[in-house]
């Protein structure tokens, strides 16, 4: 366990005056959600779930993390345009997981069709664990890559300012100073306005495709703000506003209420909850249009867990950066164990190593958006459940990274206040622009730290579980 903040967590006092202290500024500095009850009000709105006090972040790992996130990049890109990979990997997986082979229809659909957007749009988000080794050195390790709506760019800049006052003051100005600066909703704005501008048309909109559901409106707002700042018009629409609203013209340029749409940028669409018929109808539409899609389909099908474990075969990033061993060996020092669950020699062996020793490894499924893993009892059971099915290939099995957990308090509305050992996960967001085979745009945006008590296997803060964190660099 390491205690950063000795000195204070155990006196009850101090944290009680300084705990309301903190939800004050949470407030006042804009680090918001709107209820569950209400996710479509902004009358009556709470704090976002934050920690009392930064965690610690070793300066080594946050250098490698930002290091390898152009890699990364470069990476989801190059994937996203090699259909035979994509089909190869994705095959046994499209005949047992419904919302991945809607995905992938759709993808080969507008691929027959001919691709009507010629710029591509990256914002991703590259989340890692610290694993302490039996040498207690900790290792940067990939939990995975989220290529869709990869959230709280927003929110996270706005939780710096809450814990510098927070150290400040406790008399602890010197630490407070070393917090970094951090604004990842500026390069998510900057990357959406230069699609826009190489779209070239002054009078496009740039739409956000939202859930019917708002509450993390005020993490999107940081974005949109961003933008209307550059002039940059923003609507925001749901699936079911495209469906009843939305045409193509004969050339495939995208309309809404008579507006021309230039980049849709997703923060839905993620999740099997997300689609009926009408919303896949409304999804083909998009993904048919020029309007730059971010991302488009290929892209979000690089997310998968399954493309996340074939990337980690021997040979694989080699066949996509041939001439770039650097940025290779980059990116596999983040890599953990990753297997999978065919029908073959291979995946028998793992399920069998998997049931007899489950808590080396995490299960997961192909899904997004936090809370879906399976750890311990469960991953046994499912497994033993699904062993001779092909099922199972819908799944991939990951070590389970060796934290070391730290104690903190978890702040969330109608909670009380309790210290928790707790664990924490760090993301550094990409953005990148292809026009035709060219980059032009190949950037990190910043950092997000999520901090969840060790008590919860899995789930960010969306999904209620973990809450907003600043890196104390140590
Ligand atoms: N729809 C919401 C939004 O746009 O903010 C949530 C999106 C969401 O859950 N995104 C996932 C994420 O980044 C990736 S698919 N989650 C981080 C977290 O919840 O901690």
């Amino acid at each position: 366990m390491t205690t950063l903040w000795k000195d204070i967590l155990q006196n009850v006092q101090l944290i009680q005056y300084v705990a309301p202290i903190a939800i004050d500024v949470a407030l006042l500095e804009g680090v918001l959600m709107r209820t569950k009850d209400d996710p479509n009000a902004s009358d009556v709105v709470n704090f976002a779930p934050f920690t009392l006090f930064p965690s610690p972040v070793p300066a080594s790992l946050l250098e490698q993390a930002y290091s390898v996130q152009q890699d990364f990049n470069l990476l989801v890109d190059k994937v996203s345009q090699d259909t035979e990979f994509l089909e190869c990997t994705l095959a046994s997986i499209l005949k047992v997981d419904d919302f991945t082979a809607q995905l992938f229809k759709i993808y080969k659909q507008v691929l027959d069709e001919g691709i009507a957007q010629s710029l591509v749009l990256g914002i991703n988000r590259s989340d890692y664990m610290f694993d302490y080794g039996a040498d207690g050195s900790p290792a940067l390790k990939q939990v995975e890559i989220n290529t869709i709506a990869a959230s709280f760019g927003g929110l996270t800049s706005r939780t710096t300012t809450v814990h510098r006052h927070v150290l400040n003051v406790l008399g602890k100005s010197k630490e407070a100073s070393k917090l970094l600066s951090n604004n990842p909703s500026k390069g998510i704005a900057m990357g959406i306005a230069r699609a826009w501008e190489l779209y070239g048309s002054d009078k496009a909109v740039v739409m956000f495709l939202v859930e019917e559901a708002q509450r993390n409106i005020f993490d999107q707002r940081c974005i949109e703000n961003e933008l209307w700042i550059r002039n940059i018009k923003v609507i925001r629409k749901s699936f079911k506003d495209v469906f009843e609203k939305a045409s193509l013209d004969s050339e495939k340029k995208l309309y809404i209420d008579g507006e021309e749409v230039a980049v849709v940028y997703y923060r839905e669409g993620y999740m099997p909850g997300s689609y009926n018929e009408q919303n896949w109808e409304a999804r083909l539409l998009l993904e048919k249009s020029r309007a730059v899609k971010c991302p488009d389909i290929a892209t979000q099908l690089v997310g998968t867990k399954k493309v996340q474990q074939e990337l980690s075969r021997p040979g694989i990033l080699e066949r996509f950066l041939p001439s770039e061993p650097e940025a290779v060996a980059r990116l596999r020092a983040t890599f953990t164990g990753l297997y999978s669950l065919e029908m073959d020699e291979e995946g028998d062996k793992m399920v069998a190593t998997a049931i007899a020793d489950p808590d080396r490894f995490v299960l997961k499924p192909q899904r997004e958006g936090g809370g879906n893993n399976l750890y311990g009892d469960e991953l046994k059971q499912v497994l033993e459940k699904i062993k001779d099915s092909s099922e199972r290939t819908s799944y991939i099995l990951m070590d389970k990274i060796k934290v070391l957990p730290t104690l903190n308090y978890l702040l969330r509305a109608h909670c009380p206040l309790k210290v928790s050992e707790c664990v924490s996960e760090l993301g550094i967001f990409g953005v990148y622009i292809r026009q035709g085979q060219k980059f032009v745009m190949n950037k990190h945006a910043g950092h997000l730290l999520r901090t969840k008590a060790m008590e919860h296997a899995d789930g960010g803060v969306a999904a209620g579980v973990a809450v907003l964190d600043t890196p104390y660099v140590i």
